[in-house]
C-alpha cells in the first residue's frame, strides 16, 4: 500500500470531492495527509472518522509521501510540484500546467492506462471538457478511426469552482429581484444567459479551453492527426457539462454499431430513447462518475458522420474521480489492489 498520501487543494470544490471518493472508495495507504493554500491551513478535516489539521503547502512538505494528488491553480502547480517529485513522490494534478509537456503523462485510466503505469514523475489528468469526450470517442475510434471532431460545449458555472456556483445563485436571485448584481467570476451575467467565451483567447480565434480540447484529445487518443473544432460555451447550470459531437470516422459507423461500441466501454452509460424523451442531462447525470451518452443518431450531412450528446459531471468524471482513478490504477499495478 502507499505509505503516505497527500492530497492538495483539499479544501477546494474539487478536493472536498476528491476526499468524499477516498472515504469511499478504497485506495490503500496508511496515512493521508491534507494540504492547502496558507489560507486554509489550520483548519480541521475530518477523514475516515478522524481529525486531519490542514497542513500549509510548502515547496519542503512533501518528504516522505508517496503519492500526491493536486487540485490547483496553474501557477501552484507549476510551483511547487516539481519539489514533491523531487522528494521522491509520483505526482497526479488535475490543473492544466503540465498536461501538454513533453515526457508528462495525460491519462484517462479507461482510455490509456498504460501511459500511468509508464510515467515518471507527474501524471496530469486532463480538463473536464476534453474527459468526457475523448471517454466517448475512444471506442469509436478504436472501431474506426476519428479523422475530425466538431464538439460545442455547454458547461456549468461549478467548472470555475464554488466561485461560480455562488455568482450563478446570487445573480439569479438578483435578475429575479430586477437588482444589479456585479459578476467577478464571469465576464458577463450568466443568470438568464450563454457566455461563448471560457478561458482567454488562445490562438486563431479560439480560447484556451477550446485549444485545451484539440491538443489534449490526441495526446491522449495518440494520434495527432485528429481534427478538432471546438466551441465552448458557459451557460447557467450549476453542475455537469453537456457536448454535442459530430464525429467524422475514416468507415461508416451506424448509430446501432455506435450504440453497442458505448455500451460495452468502461465508464459510459447510454440514455437514448428520444421516443419516451430520454437522454442524459445535467439534472440526472450530476453526481455520478459516469460519461453519459444519448441523442445517437446519424450526421446528415456526411457519409462517415455520427452525431451524439455526451453529459458528465464535470467536479467528478472531469476532474477528482478521473484523479483518484490513476491512483487506484497505479496501487492495482504496484501493489496487486
Ligand atoms: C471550466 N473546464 O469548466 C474548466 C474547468 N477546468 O471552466
Amino acid at each position: 500500500m502507499f505509505n503516505t498520501v497527500a492530497l492538495v487543494g483539499a479544501t477546494g470544490a474539487v478536493g472536498r470531492i476528491m476526499r468524499q471518493l477516498l472515504e469511499e472508495r478504497p485506495l490503500p495507504a496508511k496515512t493521508f495527509r491534507f494540504l492547502a493554500s496558507k489560507r486554509s491551513a489550520g483548519g480541521t478535516i475530518t477523514f475516515r472518522g478522524q481529525d486531519h489539521q490542514v497542513e500549509e503547502l510548502t515547496k519542503d512538505c512533501f518528504a516522505g509521501t508517496d503519492l500526491v494528488i493536486a487540485t490547483t491553480p496553474d501557477e501552484i502547480a507549476r510551483d511547487y510540484l516539481p519539489s514533491a517529485v523531487e522528494a521522491g513522490a509520483t505526482v497526479i494534478d488535475e490543473s492544466g500546467y503540465w498536461r501538454m509537456k513533453e515526457g508528462v503523462a495525460l491519462v484517462i485510466p479507461e482510455v490509456n492506462p498504460q501511459d500511468a503505469i509508464n510515467a515518471k514523475g507527474i501524471i496530469a489528468s486532463p480538463n473536464c471538457s476534453t474527459t468526457q469526450m475523448v471517454v466517448a470517442l475512444k471506442p469509436l475510434h478504436d472501431a474506426a478511426k476519428v479523422k475530425r471532431v466538431v464538439v460545442s460545449t455547454y458547461q456549468a458555472v461549478s467548472g470555475i469552482g464554488l466561485s461560480g456556483t455562488k455568482e450563478l445563485e446570487e445573480g439569479t436571485h438578483m435578475h429575479l429581484h430586477g437588482q444589479p448584481y456585479n459578476y467577478t467570476a464571469f465576464k458577463h451575467p450568466i443568470a438568464f444567459n450563454c457566455i461563448p467565451q471560457i478561458g482567454g483567447e488562445k490562438e486563431a480565434g479560439y480560447t484556451s479551453e477550446e485549444m485545451k480540447m484539440v491538443y489534449e484529445t490526441r495526446k491522449i487518443l495518440g494520434d495527432e492527426s485528429i481534427l478538432v473544432c471546438p466551441t465552448c460555451v458557459r451557460i447557467p447550470v450549476a453542475n455537469c457539462h453537456s457536448e454535442t459531437i459530430a464525429v467524422e470516422t475514416e468507415r461508416p459507423i451506424s448509430p446501432e454499431e455506435a450504440r453497442g461500441l458505448f455500451e460495452s466501454f468502461p465508464g459510459i452509460k447510454v440514455v437514448d430513447d428520444i421516443g419516451s424523451s430520454m437522454y442524459p442531462m445535467p439534472l440526472n447525470s450530476t453526481g455520478s462518475d459516469l460519461v453519459y451518452v444519448g441523442r445517437i443518431r446519424k450526421d446528415l450531412s456526411h457519409p462517415n458522420g455520427l452525431s451524439f450528446w455526451c453529459v458528465s459531471d464535470n467536479l467528478r468524471k472531469g476532474a477528482a474521480t478521473n484523479a483518484i482513478q490513476i491512483a487506484e490504477l497505479l496501487a492495482k499495478h504496484r501493489f496487486g489492489k
